[in-house]
């Protein structure tokens, strides 16, 4: 087995996993109880389903399957395995209640943390350099960020408040930036905490190809809506055109037409929608009509890999788009440090040797690919984590948003949804194959 530091990998895990809770209990503690146990869209479970599904699964994978303990309350596993019940469900559900969720959750967290003091994270693949802890304050940030996504949704006042990134002058560099074709390497086999459908590396071939050097801003998409992009059927796949006429849908989620201007709604404030910040809250079918629009294509899943991770000068490819540092504030906009998307051209500290920005951080960017499993998949820990969702239904995200932690996003990080869904954090940016 490779050397492990027993105590950075305990330090990295206890640190990930409290940061894990405080954003819980932030996004938990800032509403009244009420809002706790509403459904505040049918596309989302009531805040407190979270939070018990949170403690619930830390429970089933730290404590009963690493440590070897007995459940703790059975009849609740049922409640919270999210295969059993759709979200629309779960508010009729006999649900803990919000007091009772947090002490349970805080009960696993107690022991969790006990057994993280006698663990030696050897063994198994499960305690190898601490995965099974690392995947649970993954897990953890990932329904921190659904919850954020349902805090937007909410009607009602303002809740939560962040400052807002930094200004930065009008970006004025090159609009896009030529990636050369040639192999790289794809995914991962040797980052610890990487998930199951991260893995493992492999080469790919990828053509040469130009990408947006920024995510598409909200000056660049309007554009698009007054010059009639969505009555015009030309921009549109058959789908993406039946289903926006079906929904009437004219504009990004929450956006607005009023005296002549666009306005949003944003965590309970109304504003002008920024023109020079990326786009936001569009589902893959307007990120695609919007790029055949400008005359280019989404990038493919291995493009947009190939440009955040191939250094062209050692011919390698890095953990994130700077190298191999962790992130930090002066890289990308993760975290919910702030509560919206940096303007474009942020973060030049981030940027990839070719001169990429913001591939990390700031809106997750909808891929052309469908979600499929890289040569050699394995699941592990649980099907249901990604196999289950491999296929033609669901479109890969990449590079993580605002609401995300640093602990759940890499370079090699994989995230999908439908192509109609928009309450998420999603953005893009466009590409185009080079001349031949
Ligand atoms: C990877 C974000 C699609 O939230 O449905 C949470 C993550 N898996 N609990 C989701 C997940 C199980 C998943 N996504
Ligand atoms: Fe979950």
């Amino acid at each position: 087995a490779p050397e492990i530091d027993v105590e950075a990998v305990r330090e990295r895990a206890l640190a990930s996993l409290t940061t894990a809770r405080d954003r819980t209990t932030l996004l938990t503690s800032c509403v009244e109880e009420p809002d706790l146990t509403a459904q505040h869209s049918p596309l989302m479970s009531p805040l407190v389903w979270d939070l018990a599904h949170i403690g619930n699964q830390e429970e089933l994978w730290l404590l009963r399957t690493v440590g070897g303990r007995e459940a703790m309350r059975p009849e609740i596993d049922n409640l919270y395995d999210a295969f059993e019940h759709p979200r629309a469900e779960r508010p009729r559900l006999p649900l803990l209640p919000p007091e009772e969720a947090r002490r349970y959750a805080a009960e696993v967290r107690g022991r969790a943390l006990d057994l993280l003091e006698s663990s030696a994270f050897h063994g198994t693949r499960l305690t190898e350099a601490g995965f099974a802890f690392g995947m649970i304050a993954q897990h953890e940030q990932q329904h921190d960020e659904t919850m954020l996504i349902t805090h937007q949704l909410r009607k009602g006042p303002q809740a939560l408040t962040a400052p807002a990134p930094d200004p930065v002058p009008p970006f004025t560099g090159p609009a896009e930036v030529l990636v050369p074709g040639g192999p790289f390497t794809m995914g991962t086999s040797t980052e610890p905490w990487a998930l199951d459908n991260e893995r493992p590396a492999h080469r790919r071939e990828v053509a040469a190809f130009h990408i947006d050097t920024t995510p598409v801003t909200n000056a660049a998409y309007q554009a698009f809506i007054e010059d009639g992009g969505y009555d015009d059927r030309r921009w549109w796949t058959p789908e993406g055109w039946a289903h926006i006429r079906q929904h009437s849908i004219t504009a990004p989620l929450f956006w607005r037409r009023e005296g002549g201007q666009w306005l949003r709604r944003r965590f309970g404030v109304t504003e002008v929608v920024p023109p020079d910040e990326p786009v936001l809250h569009v589902c893959w079918y307007e990120a695609d009509a919007y790029a055949r629009w400008a005359g280019r294509r989404l990038p493919t899943e291995a493009e947009w890999e190939k440009a955040a991770r191939h250094d062209p000068v050692h011919n390698r490819s890095t953990r994130y788009p700077w190298g191999d540092a962790d992130p930090a504030p002066e890289h990308a906009n993760l975290g919910q440090r702030h509560l919206r998307p940096a303007p474009a051209g942020s973060y030049p500290a981030g940027e990839s040797p070719l001169g990429v920005r913001q591939l990390i951080g700031d809106v997750w960017e909808w891929t052309a690919s469908d979600f499929l499993p890289y040569p050699g998949f394995t699941a592990f820990p649980y099907k249901e984590y990604s196999e289950v969702f491999f296929g033609s239904e669901y479109k890969v995200l990449r590079g993580g948003s605002f609401a995300v932690d640093p602990v759940a996003c890499r370079g090699t990080f994989r995230n999908w949804d439908y192509p109609i869904r928009r309450q998420i954090f999603s953005g893009f940016r466009t590409a185009r194959s080079a001349d031949v």
